[in-house]
């Protein structure tokens, strides 16, 4: 047919392209943001081939935006496969003056390469339709619209097949988001070893026991960041969930969701910090816990390894190896502040190890292996040193003008197992320091004393001198240790030094 859409070399490039797209949505609008989306496996190549230079520089300066380039890169080149297939296709069938060829090509390209990434044969359809329906819509268009005005109707054809295009990705998006927003609402835990009327009196007292400051995360964070490899993270379900206790034991042990959530649970406040903070950085948060006492599932294997070291492994591929004294005051957690655990946070199951970097608290966790000798675990093979106890911190977070005309100052400190004996802070450079008021520690996991790797909230309210002055503040730990005013960047093990910052007045 003369002035067909799809016999130029623009109309194929341009149908490829809205297929592809389609088919991008497509895959989305069937999976939701989850590891069987098409972009998931090419997103987890790309993170997992990146040299750990490039990691560690995105996870330090750029922070979240580094996963969100990969991301978009990972989408882009979904996408860009799809628009060649389609586009191959196309091509062929008008080669081969094949009328099926083009949609049906379109389909069982985008199919092919969906169910290969994935693996799921009957959730690829969720690409392979739309692509291939755009790619039809287009032979239709030329089949029966090109007749009257080939000109301007080939134009409009092209219009209304990107148009077609545009709004079912659109949809495919919508459908997409409205599968996340049900994987992530918050769901009240109701385990038959946990004790509700524990978590709710322990949630009670730590809202009591915060500061009347705005500006600053309350003791329980209400907005608890949140660190992954991949940007799309692992879905299980806690039904196929089981845990395996394997290695340098006496004997196997597995466990499954349900004898866990049977299990005697402890519900315990502990912050988490990530290695690669930034020294005043947001990457450290409390929560309280609900879980299980890991020392116990051990002992049921029986560990007899030579380095008294475990591996942990989790559904996302990551693994992480540290000592087993630290693991055995740790918890297998299913709660979090008095909900199922989130999907973002590790769900079915995570490990919380107080005292120690954010890293092996190990989400998604399916695995713990003893071993004979040490090794290194995700971040340790890119060079971080983050598996040991986490470095004091005094952070700076919220400073105002009270009516009265003085400053107020306040933060959080955190010490780990050592605890938090004093916030001291300066406001002439570090020459003179005077006591921050300190919020109440947190409660023990048994109700009797303070939390044992619980922050505490500081403010410090002063006359401000009338220049320029700089503020800084230091934390104590509980056996009289100052906090090092060493400076030292996150990489590779956590950042040290005084926070400070310079006022006006
Ligand atoms: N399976 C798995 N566990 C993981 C991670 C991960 O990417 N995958 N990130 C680790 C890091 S580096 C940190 S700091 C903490 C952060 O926990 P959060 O995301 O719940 O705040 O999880 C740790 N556990
Ligand atoms: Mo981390």
């Amino acid at each position: 047919m003369k002035d067909a859409l799809l016999d130029s070399r623009g109309g194929q490039l341009l149908v490829g392209l809205a297929a592809g797209g389609a088919g991008v949505a497509g895959s989305y609008a069937a999976t939701g943001y989850t590891p069987v989306f098409l972009v998931s496996p090419i997103e987890r190549f790309l993170a997992r081939t990146m040299p750990g230079a490039v990691v560690s520089f995105a996870i330090t300066t750029l922070g979240s935006v580094g996963q969100q380039l990969n991301l978009v890169t990972a989408v882009v080149l979904a996408w860009l496969v799809l628009t060649v297939g389609a586009a191959g296709a196309v091509l062929a069938g008008r080669t081969a003056s094949n009328r099926l060829l083009p949609a049906l090509g379109t389909g069982v390209f985008t199919w092919t390469v969906a169910a290969g990434l994935t693996g799921e044969l009957a959730l690829s359809l969720g690409p392979a339709l739309p692509a291939a329906g755009i790619v039809a819509l287009a032979q239709v268009g030329d089949a029966y619209g090109g007749r009257a005005e080939p000109i301007s109707s080939k134009r409009r054809r092209a219009l209304s097949t990107v148009g077609v295009a545009v709004g079912a990705t659109t949809l495919g998006f919508g459908a997409g988001e409205r599968q996340n927003r049900q994987a992530t609402r918050d769901l009240e835990l109701s385990a038959p070893g946990a004790d509700r009327r524990d978590i709710g009196t322990k949630l009670e007292t730590a809202g009591s026991r915060t500061l009347d400051v705005d500006g600053i995360e309350p003791l329980v964070s209400e907005n608890f960041f949140q660190v992954d490899i991949n940007s799309i993270d692992p879905n299980p379900s806690a039904d196929d969930w089981t845990l395996t206790i394997t290695g340098e034991v006496e004997q196997d042990v597995t466990i499954d969701y349900d004898e866990l959530q049977s299990m005697t649970a402890t519900n315990q406040f502990s912050t988490l910090r990530c290695v690669g903070d930034s020294l005043n950085g947001r990457k450290i948060d409390t929560a309280l816990w609900t879980g299980v006492p890991l020392q116990g599932l051990l002992e049921e294997a029986g560990p007899r390894g030579d380095c008294e070291c475990v591996l942990l492994r989790s559904a996302d591929g990551y693994e992480v190896e540290f000592p087993i004294e630290a693991f055995n005051r740790g918890l297998a957690v299913y709660g979090m502040n008095g909900s199922v655990l989130p999907r973002g946070h590790g769900y079915p199951v995570r490990a919380v190890i107080p005292g120690h970097w954010g890293e092996v608290n190990t989400k998604w966790l399916t695995e713990i292996e003893v071993l004979d000798r040490e090794v290194d675990g995700y971040w340790e093979q890119r060079g971080w040193e983050g598996t040991g106890p986490v470095k004091p911190t005094a952070t700076l977070r919220h400073d105002e003008m009270t009516e009265n005309g003085r400053r107020l100052l306040a933060g959080h400190a955190y010490g780990g197992l050592r605890g938090v004996s004093t916030v001291e802070v300066s406001t002439d450079g570090g020459s003179t320091w005077s006591e921050a008021t300190l919020s109440e520690p947190l409660p023990a996991a048994d109700g009797d004393g303070r939390a044992e790797d619980a922050w505490r909230q500081w403010q410090y309210t002063y006359d401000p001198p009338g220049d320029t002055h700089t503020a800084v503040v230091r934390m104590i730990d509980e056996s009289g240790t100052v906090q090092t005013d060493e400076e030292t960047g996150p990489y590779p093990s956590g950042p040290s030094g005084w926070v400070s910052q310079e006022f006006q007045r």
